[in-house]
């Protein structure tokens, strides 16, 4: 897959709030956030969309979701609740391809989202 925005990030060439890091996983704050909270979890190695991952990185992506939970529970807006985003190609609103996960909190969520 090509290099994406994100992977910079990883390697430190570009600039981000990272908010968590891990041996395989990262986390910073979204440069357009939609909620209060807006932070994006992503694997240090990229899959490009959800559709790539195949059986090896079903730890991986444990992970990476375990990750988003902990972090919405360090911060203190579990129980208040928050929403998990995966968007996946050009419908599902996927603009940047390396696979990352929308946590969103601090207000009231819609459904069904647009
Ligand atoms: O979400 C891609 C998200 O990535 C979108 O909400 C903007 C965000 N974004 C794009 N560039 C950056 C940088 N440089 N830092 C932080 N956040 C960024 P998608 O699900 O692909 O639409």
């Amino acid at each position: 897959m090509t290099d994406t925005i994100f992977s910079k990030i990883v390697r430190r060439e570009i600039p981000a709030d990272i908010v968590y890091e891990d041996d395989e996983v990262l986390a910073f704050r979204d440069l357009n956030p939609q909620a209060p909270v807006h932070v994006l979890f992503i694997p240090k190695q990229p899959l490009a969309t959800l559709n790539d991952a195949t059986a090896g990185d079903a730890e991986l992506l444990g992970k990476l979701l375990l990750a988003t939970a902990a972090y919405a529970k360090q911060e203190g807006f579990a129980e208040q609740g928050y929403r998990t985003v995966i968007n996946a190609n050009e419908d599902g609103g996927q603009t940047v391809y390396h696979l990352h996960v929308h946590l969103l909190a601090g207000r009231r969520m819609h459904w069904p989202p647009g």
